[in-house]
């Protein structure tokens, strides 16, 4: 006994440090990605799936760039370009909440994305998204991100269905909404205009923590040629079809006078990755569901104030203020070189 103790000692002592470097090493943060790909949603999904910073655990598709078969025919072959056949890959809603889908090939290209053929190996997992977004946040709760980068139908039948997964997710980093104008029209952006019903459910479902990355900060991070460049110059097929997305993505925006295309659903994976790319600010959003030139637009209450007005007689009377409490941390900066550098290196391999 006497002789075995310094042996003992060290043996502790060894375990101690192997658990202490466990304990250093962040543990990758498990998220779900909910998406319609989409061209910009690709390269969220292949940011994500070359980051050691996330374990994607599930994609859940929704319709809104491309029908709901198309996406998740499209989820598929993004993950068969990665390799990674591993990850569930689920279909969830057929259409909005309480409206007709709007499709976006415009954009996005015929086959969503960016009329690039990519083989299928992959299969569906035979799961309801959103049934898998309940399942997974009662497996490990307190621990999955959610990452919705498409109209939010999927997320707001999740807490419809079970409102209980709400304070069991860690933190929602959607991509939708501004605060300064829309995409599709003046008020709008394009994912919550695709499901306003649902993205006012999400956005009041009392999440610990939601983060707004929106158009405010999307349309600073614009991939120009010297990205495009700088993926031709890497091996891989991975760096080649984004190079070839965004190729694609540029030619468009071209033809509007642009010189380079938003990285919107990317950002919002960036921000995953690391929150100090975006500064934001605690507000009220709600999203209007009735106006009639803003129907879908995420309407913010910067000072999280509001006039109580009190009727007296034929008329109201301003009688002071009253607070309302923030429900989103909204995105009102980016910094936008960073991001995207962290974008390609990722991409690259590196
Ligand atoms: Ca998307």
């Amino acid at each position: 006994m006497k002789n075995s103790s310094p042996r003992r000692l060290l043996f502790l002592f060894f375990v101690l440090l192997v658990a202490m470097s466990a304990l250093a090493q962040p543990q990758p943060k498990k998220i779900i990605i909910d998406t319609d790909p989409g061209t910009d949603d690709a390269l969220a999904i292949l940011l994500a799936l070359n980051s050691p910073e996330v374990r994607v655990q599930a994609i859940t598709v929704v319709p809104g760039n491309v029908t709901a078969q198309m996406g998740l025919q499209n989820a598929l072959k993004l993950t068969t370009l990665a390799n990674r056949c591993d990850i569930p890959v689920a279909g969830g809603a057929q259409h909005p909440l309480a409206q007709k889908l709007i499709t976006a090939e415009f954009w996005h290209g015929k086959n969503g994305l960016a009329n690039i053929e990519l083989p299928t190996r992959c299969k569906a997992d035979p799961r309801f998204g959103p049934d898998l977004i309940i399942e997974l946040v009662h497996k490990y709760p307190h621990q999955i991100t959610l990452v919705p980068v498409g109209p939010l139908t999927n997320i707001a039948l999740a807490v419809s269905k079970d409102p209980s997964i709400v304070p069991l997710v860690k933190q929602v980093i959607l991509m939708g909404g501004g605060i300064s104008g829309g995409n599709v029209n003046a008020a709008a952006e394009a994912n919550i205009y695709n499901d306003p019903e649902a993205a006012q459910i999400v956005f009041n479902a009392g999440f610990a923590s939601l983060i707004m990355v929106g158009l405010d900060v999307g349309n600073k991070t614009l991939f120009t040629d010297r990205q495009v460049a700088e993926l031709q110059a890497a091996p891989g097929p991975i760096a080649n079809f984004v190079a070839q997305v965004g190729t694609f993505l540029l030619d468009l925006s071209r033809r509007f006078g642009e010189h380079g295309t938003p990285m919107y659903d990317p950002l919002a994976m960036g921000v995953t990755l690391d929150p100090t790319l975006v500064t934001t600010h605690a507000m009220r959003v709600d999203v209007e569901t009735r106006g009639e030139f803003t129907r879908g637009e995420t309407v913010a209450n910067r000072s999280n104030m509001v006039e109580r007005n009190v009727l007296h007689g034929d008329r109201y009377i301003i009688e002071g203020v009253d607070k309302v409490t923030p429900n989103a941390r909204v995105c009102v900066d980016v910094r936008a070189q960073r991001f995207l550098d962290l974008l390609v290196s990722r991409i690259r391999g590196k």
